[in-house]
């Protein structure tokens, strides 16, 4: 078959991109056309995402890509539990919340403590298979109950499957990002409709499932006219894993099975994929995920606080001009730092809201009994120590719940890039580390797009074999000298 040229829209919390690819069988070629940053945007009643500022910067995106020649198709992933409200007529019921937004702190903990509530923790992991999140979709849509928009939606759209609204008029509910929800039955495969009532959903808000690989619909002639196409230009839109992650873990390049994976960007998804979810209660306990990925597997993985808690330390030094805080500069002299010297719980709740990261990693480090690191470079070895130990307890807990070993370890996405980082990865798991591609995602969601086009790539073994071939690794050994059995039981004190 021939080569085909399509668009990814890849959003993350931090920043957005657009990227054009042509795919066949033997060829895959990725290049960014447009970045822009995103974040939360405080207003007076809370932490929003400018959804429509992301829209318009999809536009320029697109039409870069048209202006340079063929579009066969678009795919949207973004991160994951968050959504818009449309009312009757189809108009979004304000604008959508971040995830960081504090109205749902302690309000899951509260619900599960409260028999009134309907909500069991036991028999909410035994349907929907999730690590307890405070901002999973199910909580914000339970600290959303009264609202005059709750009240008035008439449907729920997850964040990509709004934007492919606006750019198709076609409505759904992808399945790999609906899993995130925790309003989605991990075994069934539909929506958990007891949640659904017991939220207080009316049916009908969450919208029919649809596939990876299926297409959402084709773009609207006032989109495809401001974007540069000839009239009557019939470009689909293709579902693919609109979660990132989902994506992400796709454009994994594993040659074999036995492989973890650490998708490493604003956060850290560390884990396994398999064929089944994991239910137990001893999974439960250890409070893992298990989210839909494309083709019908499973993502058995631990959300871990991830570079956010690097790049919201980073954002605070440079507000206040501290020198030397540019990633470069902080990375060649936390190589040098004195490694495992304190290690913090860096799946701390209190890390997860945006502020004063510095200040919280010297107050967890402070109760932890740890040497309090004092300066950037201190606290930067710390969150990346700290990373690197999280990583390898939540990859062993998950080998051993799973039943499953790995013999490497495949880091992709941005935190790719950061070559300490690998490094420590590889020291605490134990086993190498394959660093690479950084645009995992967005090769993930081209390739699914190019499959649905009629490109041969029959299954996630093609796909991934097609990136392994196409994208040169960093490889990193286990180095033997650092305690990592110690600095774990440090942390487990
Ligand atoms: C990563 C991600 C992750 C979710 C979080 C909300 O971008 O999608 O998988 O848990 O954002």
């Amino acid at each position: 078959s021939t080569a085909m040229r399509v668009a990814a829209v890849d959003l993350g919390a931090t920043s957005g991109r657009i990227m054009v690819a042509t795919v066949s069988p033997t060829s895959l070629h990725l290049e960014e056309v447009h970045r822009f940053p995103n974040g939360g945007v405080r207003a007076h009643d809370g932490l929003f995402w400018d959804v429509l500022g992301i829209h318009r910067e999809i536009l320029v995106g697109l039409s870069r890509i048209v202006a340079t020649g063929r579009l066969d198709a678009i795919g949207i992933d973004s991160w994951a539990v968050d959504y818009g409200l449309l009312d009757r007529d189809g108009r979004l019921l304000g604008n959508p919340y971040t995830y960081r937004d504090s109205r749902t702190d302690g309000l899951a903990e509260q619900l599960l403590a409260d028999p009134g509530s309907g909500f069991d923790a036991a028999e909410l992991y035994a349907t929907t298979g999730l690590q307890q999140l405070p901002f999973n979709t199910l909580w914000q849509v339970a600290a959303a109950r009264g609202t005059a928009a709750l009240e008035q939606a008439e449907t729920l759209l997850m964040l990509p499957d709004l934007l492919g609204y606006w750019l198709t008029g076609a409505q759904g509910a992808e399945r790999t990002n609906a899993s995130t929800t925790q309003l989605y039955d991990a075994t069934t495969g539909s929506w958990a409709a007891d949640l659904v009532e017991k939220v207080g959903l009316r049916p009908g808000v969450l919208p029919p499932l649809r596939d990876p690989g299926s297409v959402v619909g084709h773009l609207l002639p006032g989109i495809a006219e401001a974007i540069g196409l000839p009239e009557g230009a019939q470009v689909p839109v293709v579902a693919v894993g609109s979660h990132d992650t989902a994506s992400a873990v796709v454009g994994v390049p594993a040659a074999d099975e036995d492989f973890a994976y650490v998708s490493s960007g604003t956060w850290s998804l560390v884990g396994l994929e398999l064929d089944e979810p994991v239910l137990t209660e001893e999974a439960r306990l250890a409070d893992f995920t298990n989210e839909g990925g494309v083709d019908g597997t499973i993502r058995f993985l631990k959300n871990v606080m991830g570079l956010w808690v690097l790049s919201e330390s980073m954002k605070r030094w440079a507000e206040r001009g501290v020198p030397g805080t540019d990633l470069v500069s902080l990375l060649a002299a936390v190589e040098d730092a004195e490694p495992l010297r304190t290690v913090v719980d860096i799946n701390d709740a209190r890390l997860l809201p945006p502020g004063d990261m510095p200040a919280r990693i010297q107050d967890l480090a402070r109760e932890a009994g740890e040497p309090v690191p004092e300066t950037p470079v201190e606290i930067a070895r710390t969150i990346l120590d700290s990373l690197a130990l999280a990583y390898r307890v939540q990859l062993r807990t998950a080998a051993r719940i799973a039943g499953r070993g790995f013999s490497v370890v495949h880091v992709v996405g941005g935190g790719s890039h950061n070559q300490l980082l690998c490094q420590l990865t590889a020291d605490a798991c134990g086993v190498p580390v394959l660093a690479g591609p950084g645009e995992a995602a967005a090769l993930g969601n081209v390739l699914v797009q190019a499959r649905a086009l009629g490109v041969d790539l029959p299954d996630l073994a093609a796909m991934r074999a097609l990136v392994r071939r196409t994208h040169e690794l960093g490889r990193y050994e286990p180095a033997p000298g650092l305690d990592w059995d110690a600095a774990e039981a440090r942390l487990a004190r």
